[in-house]
C-alpha cells in the first residue's frame, strides 16, 4: 500500500495552482472563525444582562458598511480565484492523449487507444496533457489521483471527461472519491507516470485489438450491419459521418450525435427515433458490456 500524506505531493500542472488557494480559504477560515468566537464570548460576558442594566439602542452606518462590503470584496476575489482555476479544467487542451474508463464494483478499467488495457491502474507519459472519458457499468465512482488535484464524478449511462498534465515521473495513489457500496475502500489502484520514450516502448508491448477493430468487429457479430450497412439506408440510417452533426427525431426534435447519444441508441433505441424510420431497431442492454459499448462508440466515430 501507499503511504499517503496529508498533503500529497505535487505531480501535475495544477497542483501548484490548487494548493495556494487550498491554504488562503484554510487559514482564512480559521482565522475568523477565532476571531469571531473570540468576540462573541467577550461580548456575551461583557454586556451580560444583570438586574438594573438598561440596553441602548446604537447605530453605526460605517461599521455596519466596512463589516459588509470589505467581506463581501474578499468573497467574490475567491470566487474569481476559483474560477480562474476551474476554467483551467473546463478548458480541454487540443492535443491529449485520451484513454477510457469504466468504473464498476469494485475495480477501474483503463483502455489505451491502442487496445492496451489496464486495471486499477493508469499508466501515462509525463509532459502530456491526457484525457479520460469515463462511465460507470453499475453505480456512482469518482476517479481521483489526490497527486494530481484532480477529480471527477463517474456516472453509470453518462460520459465524463477530465484532462491533467503529469509535471513528474513516479507512482502516485489512484482512489475511488464516491461511496459505492461495501468494498469501495478496496476500490483504489495506482499512476505510472513514465517518461515519454519509456511510456512508448511500454505502450507497444502486447496489445489486443484496437478499440476501432473490436468496434467493427462487434458491429458485424452483433448483427448492426445487417441494418446499418454502408450505402444502404433502407433499413436504419447510415452511421459514417454522423459522428458530431445533428439529428431530427420524429416527434421534432433534434440532438447531436455524440457518445451519450449512440449509448442511448443501443441502450434504449425507443427513446429518440430517427426521422423517417420505424422503430425496429431492439435493444441490446443486456448483451453488450461498458466496454462493448465503448468500443461500439470508437468505431462508430471512426466513420466520420
Ligand atoms: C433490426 C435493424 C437494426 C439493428 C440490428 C440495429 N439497428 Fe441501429 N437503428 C435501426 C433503425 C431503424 C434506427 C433508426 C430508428 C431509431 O432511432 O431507433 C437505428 C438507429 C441507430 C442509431 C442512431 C443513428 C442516427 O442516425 O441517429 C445508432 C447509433 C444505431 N442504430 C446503432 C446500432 C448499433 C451499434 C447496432 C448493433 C449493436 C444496431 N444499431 C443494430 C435499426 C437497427
Ligand atoms: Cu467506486
Amino acid at each position: 500500500m501507499f503511504n499517503i500524506p496529508l498533503i500529497p505531493e505535487h505531480a501535475s500542472t495544477f497542483a501548484a495552482k490548487v494548493d495556494p488557494l487550498f491554504w488562503f480559504l484554510t487559514i482564512f477560515v480559521a482565522i475568523f472563525c477565532v476571531a469571531i468566537t473570540a468576540i462573541f464570548i467577550y461580548l456575551g460576558l461583557r454586556y451580560k444582562q444583570t438586574p438594573g442594566r438598561k440596553s441602548e439602542h446604537y447605530e453605526n452606518m460605517a461599521l455596519e458598511l466596512t463589516w459588509s462590503v470589505i467581506p463581501a470584496i474578499i468573497a467574490i476575489g475567491i470566487f474569481w480565484w476559483g474560477t480562474v482555476i476551474y476554467f483551467e479544467y473546463a478548458n480541454m487542451p487540443e492535443d491529449t492523449y485520451d484513454v477510457s474508463v469504466v468504473g464498476k464494483q469494485w475495480m477501474w478499467k483503463v483502455q489505451h487507444p491502442n487496445g492496451k488495457t489496464e486495471v486499477n491502474h493508469l499508466t501515462m507519459p509525463v509532459g502530456q496533457a491526457v484525457k479520460l472519458t469515463m462511465t460507470s457499468q453499475d453505480v456512482l465512482h469518482d476517479f481521483y489521483i489526490p497527486a494530481f488535484r484532480v477529480k471527477q464524478d463517474v456516472i453509470p449511462a453518462r460520459y465524463t471527461t477530465m484532462w491533467f498534465e503529469a509535471t513528474k515521473t513516479g507512482e502516485f495513489p489512484l482512489f475511488c472519491a464516491e461511496y459505492c457500496g461495501t468494498e469501495h475502500s478496496t476500490m483504489v489502484g495506482g499512476v505510472t507516470v513514465l517518461p515519454q520514450a519509456e511510456f512508448t516502448a511500454w505502450l507497444g508491448g502486447e496489445t489486443g485489438m484496437t478499440p476501432v477493430e473490436a468496434g467493427a468487429a462487434l458491429f458485424q457479430q452483433m448483427g448492426c450491419v445487417t441494418c446499418h450497412a454502408q450505402g444502404d439506408a433502407s433499413r436504419g440510417p447510415q452511421l459514417n459521418g454522423k459522428f458530431g452533426t445533428e439529428e431530427t427525431f420524429t416527434d421534432g426534435s433534434t440532438a447531436t450525435i455524440d457518445e451519450e447519444y449512440i449509448r442511448e441508441s443501443i441502450m434504449t433505441p425507443g427513446m429518440k427515433i430517427v426521422q423517417g424510420y420505424a422503430p425496429l431497431m431492439p435493444t441490446f442492454a443486456s448483451q453488450l458490456s461498458e466496454d462493448d459499448i465503448n468500443n461500439l462508440i470508437a468505431y462508430i466515430k471512426s466513420l466520420s
